[in-house]
């Protein structure tokens, strides 16, 4: 009996799946090479169902003779191991990001005389139609709070961008760029008090009501959501806050170590701002803990001493205070031009026995990349404020063009025509 190989990640399963299983059954005994969340994220976002979920599937397909796991995107290393007489895939991988994958499996297949055979995709399902129909199913808040778990388990770094309504929403959740072997995404999303503050002409004080803009957010999103959760407010309030965003399906909270009126962090001290005692926060955090629900929920401490002139034993001993706390991650915020003090702390953190996944904000140290961030051990970076930074300063640009023109023709060059802005959001059926 010959083998017939096929590496898919199974997702969400097909008519078009089955029918090339059924296809490739005619060739031999089809074994699945089922692409593992790690091997995923490595080139696309995650799938939305566990490795051990899909699994379960694929092997309860009728034609499936067994499953293996494929630990990277490349075929190869499970080809060389199973010497397989085909290989199945659809011809729609000649192009794009898998062309590389294609050539490396023609390659190996020559090896021992093995045989690419590529079926014609099936006619009215196209990974953009698949993708749409993703999108429409949505997701559970179950499924997306797990999501941040997986992620961090799957990829060494993790990228997530503010929005602060359901259209900025739509940017983190659709926006993505093409490389060579991957196709880039923001993994997840921030809920930033000071972007949802500034939105509704407000200070960052812990004054306005979030709940809007996270409901818009859920809405129109599937990814991961973090929640600027200030300071969590007093501790008797914060065990109310966890279990609101559980509900929600919210995957973190990020509270900061301060106390009394909460001001932007970046104002730094040139406004008067009070950092909480290391043993009250640390109860903050342990009191969280034990509140949530769910084993998936995070409870990120985020550390202001380099923020306040505290220093950095200040800030490394609450590190390993919070920690000990139960905090699920270490937020540690600056606001100098450059990476230098983030540096240190990273390598000082590097020696701790007991470690929890690094948080870093490069709001004011904007040039560091996301490389050098992940080289220094952290695994989330977040781009805080960038859209509505940049959507501000393009309003202002219009107002003043239409003031100056008495009236809006020359404006329009900037601004999303208006057969777009209808169609942006399809309307649900
Ligand atoms: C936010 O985005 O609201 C933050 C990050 O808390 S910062 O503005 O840098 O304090
Ligand atoms: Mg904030």
């Amino acid at each position: 009996m010959k083998t017939v190989y096929i590496a898919m990640s199974a997702d969400l399963v097909t008519p078009s799946h089955v029918q090339l299983i059924k296809e490739a059954r005619k060739l031999g005994e089809v074994v699945i090479g089922l692409l593992t969340d790690n091997a995923v994220a490595g080139f696309q976002r995650l799938p939305y169902m566990p490795y051990e979920q899909r699994k379960v599937v694929m092997e309860n397909i009728v034609g499936v003779k067994e499953v293996v796991a494929q630990e990277t995107l490349d075929h190869v290393p499970n080809l060389l191991k199973i010497k397989p007489d085909y290989v199945f895939h659809r011809d729609d991988w000649n192009t794009g990001v898998l062309r590389g994958t294609r050539r490396r499996v023609i390659d190996t297949l020559q090896q021992w005389g093995g045989e690419l055979v590529e079926p014609d995709p099936m006619p009215g399902i196209t990974s953009t139609s698949l993708k749409q129909a993703i999108r429409e199913v949505g997701t559970t808040p179950q499924m997306r709070l797990g999501m941040l778990k997986r992620l961090l388990e799957a990829k060494p770094l993790i990228r997530v961008l503010e929005a602060h309504s359901g259209l900025t929403g739509l940017i983190a959740e659709t926006v993505s760029t093409e490389g060579d072997n991957s196709v880039r995404e923001f993994d997840g999303i921030w809920l930033s008090s000071l972007t949802d503050s500034a939105l509704k002409a407000k200070p960052d004080i812990e004054y306005v009501d979030r709940m809007t803009s996270i409901s818009d957010i859920l809405e129109t999103t599937t990814k991961p959501i973090i929640f600027d959760g200030d300071t969590g407010g007093i501790t008797e309030h914060f065990v109310f806050m966890v279990r609101t965003l559980e509900r929600l399906g919210v995957s973190a909270v990020i509270i900061e170590d301060k106390k009394g009126l909460k001001r932007n962090s970046l104002f730094g001290t040139d406004a008067s701002q009070v950092q909480d005692d290391v043993e009250d926060f640390s109860n903050k955090i342990t009191c969280g803990k034990n509140a949530q629900v769910t084993d998936d929920f995070m409870i990120i401490a985020r550390i202001e001493s380099l923020i306040l002139k505290a220093g950095m034993d200040d800030a490394l001993t609450r590190a390993q205070a919070y920690i000990a706390a139960g905090a699920n991650g270490i937020m540690i915020h600056s606001k100098e031009s450059n990476a230098d003090e983030i540096m240190t702390f990273c390598r000082e953190y590097a020696k701790f026995d007991d470690r929890v996944p690094l948080v870093a904000v490069p709001s004011t140290y904007s040039r560091v990349t996301e490389d050098e961030l992940s080289e220094a051990g952290v695994s989330i970076v977040i781009y805080a404020n960038q859209l509505l930074r940049s959507a501000y300063p393009a309003m202002v640009q219009t107002a003043k063009s239409i003031l100056q023109h008495g009236r809006a023709a020359e404006a329009e060059e900037h601004c999303l025509p208006i057969k777009e802005i209808i169609s942006l959001i399809p309307e649900r059926t």
